[in-house]
Formats: structure tokens, sequence, C-alpha cells
């Protein structure tokens, strides 16, 4: 059975539900809480101050704990082709740009198809604990494929969390059938609560065999997202809204936003930078509507955090994704592959593996907390970021040329605090083209004082000091969060003498083109 608080009943009490939601509400702090000791969903490997049924939910669900991202995977199949409404960042022959990145297209399946694929990646990567239908259009508008898929699952990998994610017109109609299918996750789509910015968004949405347009259709979408979202928090459902932050559109707006949907009882808000280029073919890509800075998207999620957790690892999958948050290993598995596969889905190995990655987080976690009492009694308010070069395992293992991303961290006097990623190019593509793709990967970490990595050759090092970041090699395959603190405890004690001056970085740049596999 799926671990639940559906377990034997569909739906729990009203004063259940009042307990847990009153316990959700008083929880902050996902990624916050650095060195005050306070464990969180965010930012440590134990149970902290959630509630056990919560704890049970997120502990390896990587986009709803932080931590977990480092250690679970997910999947996403493409069962649900059509869409309901239009948004203006989105080009029907991508995926849903609500959680996916335009640019990049996924191979659609019937729900048996997608149920084979489950059971094969289920064989394949034992840490994969959560399967979701994001796309590539709207799950709710193609309601037979979806919920056709989500019980063919439950009977034949009964361990896999299930999640959607939708843009929420259709939510309120389906409600009763998510929860009667153990979804214990549900992601709604919401960028605007005030139907006048709506219109600037969405060009028309379609409801009972009628189209509507402008503020009429912003009015309906945004009624029915906050009434589904407000029934689905009844019936004890974890929420996730996500919110594409749009400059000069509802980039304001978005703290209006969060607190609309933190009284709802939303649990988790992902704001996502919008991503926009010509090329994409979208009303906002052809009108030169340009995304957000990386600076301004933490910011914004800064001002947020004291009102609710706020996701910042999201990282814009596409609607047939699958591994770690950061990799995609989704051309292992196409369907020809996954065909000619033979399948072996074992419970207990995968709970043994499981038990594994359990002890290492808990070792992780340990080593944060050693290091972190170095810190104590440090009195400076210096807060700066650091890019890791990480495969994962919350490890820095992985080699400055292969990095296609970068995780980064913000240290101060508190600890270390996961504050986003940034994606790049490849450094190192065989000598071609080297020079070019460092200037974009400085540009991406340009808000950085220094970059750890695994290892690093000697002239990407000196450009990178040149550009006033410090590669740093030397806690290679040690721990991120501790080698971090271990770092910035040297950086302060450097201040402090005198041997060095403090100075602030500039800003990044949030890359814009699509992540093609590279499997
Ligand atoms: Fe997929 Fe979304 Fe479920 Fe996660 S993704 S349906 S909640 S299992 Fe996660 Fe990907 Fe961001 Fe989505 S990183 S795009 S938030
Ligand atoms: Fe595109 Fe998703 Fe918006 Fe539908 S909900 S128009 S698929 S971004």
């Amino acid at each position: 059975m799926q671990a639940s608080i559906h377990e034997g009943t569909a739906v729990p009490s009203a004063a259940k539900v009042g307990e847990v939601m009153q316990a959700i509400a008083d929880h902050k702090g996902c990624g916050t809480s650095g060195g005050s000791g306070k464990a969180s969903c965010g930012s440590a490997a134990g149970q902290g101050d959630l509630p056990t049924e919560i704890w049970e939910k997120v502990k390896n669900h990587p986009c709803y704990s932080e931590e977990a991202h480092h250690h679970y995977a997910r999947m996403h199949v493409a069962v649900a082709p059509a869409c309901n409404i239009q948004c203006n960042y989105c080009n029907r022959k991508y995926d849903c740009a609500n959680e996916s990145r335009p640019g990049v297209v996924s191979e659609k399946l019937t729900p048996e198809q997608a149920a084979k694929k489950v059971l094969a990646v289920a064989s394949t990567i034992p840490q994969m604990t959560v399967l979701g239908i994001a796309g590539p259009g709207d799950p709710l508008a193609n309601p037979e494929k979806t919920f056709k898929t989500f019980e063919l699952i439950n009977k034949t990998a009964p361990d896999i969390k299930l999640c959607l994610s939708t843009n929420g017109l259709a939510l309120p109609d389906h409600v009763d059938t998510i929860a009667g299918f153990n979804v214990d996750h549900v992601t709604i789509t919401i960028n605007m609560v005030d139907p006048e910015i709506g219109a600037k968004i969405y060009p028309w949405v379609f409801w009972k065999h009628k189209r509507y347009t402008g503020v009429e259709a912003a009015k309906l979408l945004t009624d029915r997202q906050l009434q589904g979202l407000e029934m689905l928090t009844e019936r004890g459902i974890l929420c996730k809204v996500n919110s594409v932050m749009i400059p000069g559109v509802n980039d304001k707006h978005l703290v209006e936003v969060n607190k609309a949907v933190k009284s709802r009882g939303a649990f988790l808000h992902n704001i996502m930078p919008l991503i926009s280029a010509p090329e994409h073919g979208t009303v906002f890509g052809l009108t030169g509507q340009r995304g957000p800075t990386a600076q301004e998207l933490k910011a914004l999620q800064d001002s947020c955090e004291g009102e609710m957790n706020m996701m910042r690892h999201c990282r814009q999958c596409r609607a047939d994704a699958v591994g770690l948050l950061g990799e995609d290993r989704s051309a292992e598995f196409t369907t020809d592959k996954i065909m000619a596969m033979e399948v072996n889905y074992d419970l207990d190995t995968r709970k043994a593996y499981q038990a594994k990655v359990e002890e290492e987080r808990v070792a992780k976690v340990a080593a944060k907390q050693e290091e972190l009492s170095t810190l104590a009694g440090e009195m400076s308010d210096i807060k700066l970021l650091v890019a890791v070069a990480t495969k994962g395992s919350g490890l820095i293992n992985e080699h400055f040329g292969h990095a296609k991303e970068f995780q980064v961290y913000e240290l101060s006097t508190s600890g270390a605090k996961f504050v986003g990623h940034r994606r790049v190019d490849l450094y190192c593509q065989g000598g071609f083209g080297d020079e070019e793709s460092l200037e974009t990967v400085i540009r991406a970490i340009n808000d950085c004082h220094a970059v750890f990595v695994a290892k690093i050759g000697g002239c990407p090092k000196a450009d990178l000091l040149t550009a006033g970041i410090e590669p740093v090699d030397q806690f290679a395959h040690e721990f991120i969060e501790k080698s971090a603190i271990a770092w910035f405890k040297s950086y302060l004690d450097k201040v402090n003498s005198g041997e060095i001056e403090h100075s602030e970085r500039g800003d990044a740049e949030i890359r814009q083109g699509a992540l093609i596999s590279a499997a």
C-alpha cells in the first residue's frame, strides 16, 4: 500500500484535517533553518517540526523536499496531450510550460505504455519514488488517460507516490477522483489572482463547451484554481503552487498570489522564471517579453519566504523527464527501448537501496551540523553565494567541465542554504567551442564568489579567477554543505585578518535555451 493518510479512507475527518492544516500553516522555513537548529522539510534529513503524516509524504519526494532532491528521483509519463486553456508563454508544439521549459518535446504514451515505462524505470532506478503526470498538455483536460494511468500504477507499483500538475481549470470537477486514487501531491499553476493581470497572460480558456476570452476568461480561471486548491487541502492532499514570474506583468503581484494560496492551505510555492525566446514561437517570445535575472528571481523568492515554504530547486522538467531533478535520463527509456527491456520490478531490492540512501542522508546532516558548530560566535553579517558542481547525493562529485548545471548555496553565519541552480552549456565538448561556453558559465554564476568542483583544468581555473570567482577543488567528493561551511569559515577568517576584503558580486543570467538530453 502506498503510505498515505488516505489509507483505508478517501477523506480524513474534519478535525484531523484541521490539525494537519494548522501544522502546515505553522510550519515555515523550508530550506531556511540554516544554523537555527530547527529541522525543516527543505534542509534536514530528519522530520524536524513536521507532523508525521506530512513527513511521510515529503521525505522522499524530490520536489516537495529540497533535501530529498539530492537523493531521490521522479519520472513523468506524457499521457495527456490536450489542453483547455492558452498561456502566452506556451507553444503547443512543445510540452506544457507550466512544468516544462519550452523547446523540448516528449514522446506521447498510452496509459498501458506508461505503466510499462514506470516498471522499467523503477527496476533500473531504485531511488525513483514519484510518478508525475505533467503534460504535455493539461492532465485534467485528459482525465480518462490520466486516471487510467494512475489506476494501472496503483496496481503494479504500489510503492510509487502519485503526483499531478494542472492549470486548475478542471480541478474542482476531479478532486474526489484524485483523492480516490491516493494522489498525495497536486501542483496548480497560479500566475495571478487579479483577472486584469490574468488577461495579459491568458488569451482564452475553454470551459463547458464554450471559449471565454479576456478578463472574463481570467476570472473564471482564478475562481476555479482557488476553489480547487481549497477542496484539495480540505482533503489533506499536499498542494504546491507553481507561478511563472513574468517581469512587468505579474512579478510584483506574485506576493499577493503567495498570500492567497497560503491562506488556502498550499504547502509549497514554486516561483519559476519565465523562459522566453523568439525561437520558442510563444506570444511572449515573439513580443520580446523578457524573463527575470537570477537576482530578480531570488529577491522575489526571498520576499515571499517569510509567508510560506518556497521551492527553489525546480528544474522546469519536460513531460517525460526521468531521473534526479538535475539530470535527464529520458533518452534511456524511449518506447522502443522499454518494449525491448526485461523488467524486474522487485520491491525488496528497492527498499534495501532506499534504506542505504537514508543512511547517507543522516551522515550528511550530521557532518553539516558538526561543521556548523565551528561558526558559533561568529558575528559577521556577510552573506554570499557559491556554485557547486554535483551529480547528486549531496556531494561535490562533478568535474567543472562536465557540469550541465551548478547548484547555488547562500552562505552566512547561519550556515549553507540551497537557493537555486543554474543550467549551463557543457564546458568540455571535446575542445570545440570551449571558450564561448566558459563565458556562458561565468555569466550563469557571476553572482557567486566561488565554484566548488571535484576537478578543474588549468585554463578555466585562470579565467574564473580573472572573473573574480574562486575555483575550489580541495573538497572533492565531500559533502556540499559541510564543505561550503568550512570554506566560508576560512573566508571570514581572511576578511577578519585583513588578508582579503569582502566585496559584493553582480547579477547572473538565467539560461533561456532548451536542455537537450545528453544521454
Ligand atoms: Fe513532476 Fe511536478 Fe510532481 Fe515534481 S516535477 S509533477 S511536483 S513529480 Fe518538480 Fe519538475 Fe519543478 Fe515540477 S522539478 S517542474 S516542480
Ligand atoms: Fe500550455 Fe500548459 Fe498553459 Fe496548456 S496549461 S497552454 S499546455 S502552458
